[in-house]
């Protein structure tokens, strides 16, 4: 299911309200799943940027934070530590240009969808996963 671009907290709310979650990623296989997906919707450059627009030009959430312990990233369905993850070089840093905490995490459009820690208040673009299949393909 794909949305458009909203706050951490607002995409969280309209995944539930979509009786789903927001994207959550456990697994290399999963993280490779859900990248090279993200790559092949940015290069089909013949569909109408309205119909991906977010996908194609922004960061995607994932549901993880360390808001509760810096440093200590969980997901926010199960509040467990991060079994797996694919920062990118240098992150995360904690450190937003404005000088403020950085608690939440984006796939980063830019950097071929790594993983950077940001803040949580900027809009990005939602992607939810069922709670059903979570485990295994997202
Ligand atoms: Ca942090
Ligand atoms: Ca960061």
């Amino acid at each position: 299911m794909l949305f458009d671009s909203f706050g951490v907290s607002d995409g969280k709310d309209k995944c539930k309200e979509e009786g789903g979650q927001l994207l959550e990623i456990n697994s290399q296989a999963e993280n490779d799943f859900v990248t090279n997906y993200l790559r092949s919707i940015s290069k089909l450059s013949s569909i109408p940027l309205s119909r991906f627009g977010p996908f194609r030009t922004r960061s995607i959430w994932l549901g993880a934070t360390d808001e509760s312990s810096e440093g200590d990233f969980r997901l926010m369905s199960t509040n467990q530590q991060l079994g797996f993850h694919s920062w990118m070089d240098g992150e995360p840093n904690n450190s937003s240009f404005n000088g403020g905490a950085e608690n939440c995490v984006v796939l980063e459009s830019t950097k071929d969808y790594t993983w950077n820690d940001v803040t949580c208040d900027f809009d990005h673009a939602v992607v939810c996963e069922s709670t059903e299949v979570s485990d295994i393909t997202g």
